[in-house]
């Protein structure tokens, strides 16, 4: 039986799965060398497990994260379609664990979340350690649903329960000085196995790293996560706390953060890094400016049917967060800033 394939360049928007684009995202890695070409992934984590605190394969300490339910305000109802908690857990972008979309689950269960200190520190008068406990305590907890968009053209939607960025950042009274805020995922690379290992980690230099511009982070939108599905968040989706901002690529959305500084000039950030010229610093939800390697004009929903289920849809400005979001951006082309 002769199977027609089409070239890359005849397949129209529609054709192109995130699968694909997700596999185009590792061809830049490997392209760079970080990826062999029989990648081997598997046997490098068998290899460095001797040094890890727990064993991938099972039969570890502690087999399983254990999420704790949390009090919270409910969301209001929404016409939207939540993604269900099982694939919201189990596909996930996390590469401190892994590049596969099932490697974060499988590696993370024995990430340590007690004890942890996320701090707010750099251009503030007055800096703030919140311990574990504090997380879920210093501000009410409310539940929003948000379209979550990565940069691999998906998308879920996701209850988050958590709070405002700006309520913390308000605390800690930024100076004037204070343009940018900047955030660090935790750096343990006896935790994290892509840390150890630039094979396993896709040649990330560790931390990883964001930033907003200040009025970015003040937008009521913009949140600190500390759970989904009315729970404490599982590690592979960033537990204790992670960044959340709905009208960005997925990216931005730091994951298991320690540090949150205020700066004066913009940051570096991860992707940004390893390539300039498909990632940038704003990385806004835009339909009209594609990847340099694929569209941006349609995502695949991930709902309710199997994982390669076909559920098309057109991908909004920002996300569908314009009305929020927009006036921040007044002035700028948003094809330059991208
Ligand atoms: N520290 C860290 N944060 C991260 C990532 C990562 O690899 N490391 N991946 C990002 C990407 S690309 C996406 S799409 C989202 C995915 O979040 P989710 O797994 O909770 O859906 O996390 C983001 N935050
Ligand atoms: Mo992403």
């Amino acid at each position: 039986m002769l199977i027609k394939s089409k070239k890359s360049y005849q397949l129209t928007d529609n054709d192109v799965t995130d699968e694909q684009v997700y596999v185009n995202r590792r061809q830049l890695l490997k392209s760079m060398g970080y990826i062999g070409a029989g990648t081997l992934l598997s046997q490098s984590i068998a290899r460095s497990a001797s040094a890890a605190p727990f064993d991938f394969w099972g039969g570890s300490d502690q087999a399983s994260f254990t999420q704790q339910a949390l009090n919270y305000q409910k969301a209001p109802a929404t016409d939207e379609l939540l993604t269900p908690e099982a694939k919201v857990t189990s596909h996930n972008n996390f590469y401190e664990f892994g590049l596969d979309k099932s490697d974060p689950a499988r590696n993370s269960q024995g990430l340590k979340v007690k004890p942890w200190q996320l701090t707010v520190s750099g251009e503030v008068s007055k800096p703030i350690t919140l311990d574990y406990d504090d997380l879920f305590k210093k501000f009410p907890l409310e539940e929003r649903i948000y379209r979550l968009r990565c940069v691999e053209a998906w998308s879920m939607v996701v209850p988050w329960v958590g709070f405002s960025l700006a309520d913390l950042i308000k605390q800690a009274a930024p100076t004037s000085k204070a343009k940018y805020v900047a955030f660090e995922t935790l750096y343990d690379p006896e935790q994290m196995p892509g840390q150890r290992s630039r094979r396993i980690g896709g040649g990330i230099d560790y931390p990883y790293v964001e930033g907003l511009r200040l009025d970015e982070a003040m937008n009521p939108l913009t949140m600190l996560s500390v759970g989904l599905y009315g729970k404490t968040l599982p590690p592979q989706n960033g537990a204790p706390i992670r960044l959340v901002v709905p009208w960005k690529y997925g990216f931005k959305s730091i994951k298991s953060i320690v540090s949150i500084k205020l700066v004066e000039k913009m940051p570096p950030t991860t992707w940004n890094i390893l390539a300039p010229n498909e990632y940038g610093f704003y990385a806004n939800v835009n339909p009209d400016v594609s990847h340099p390697r694929w569209s941006q004009a349609s995502e695949r929903r991930i709902t309710t049917g199997g994982l390669f289920a076909r559920n098309r849809i057109a991908t909004l400005p920002f996300n569908g967060y314009g009305e929020e979001v927009a006036h921040l951006y007044k002035n700028m082309d948003l094809a330059r800033y991208y």
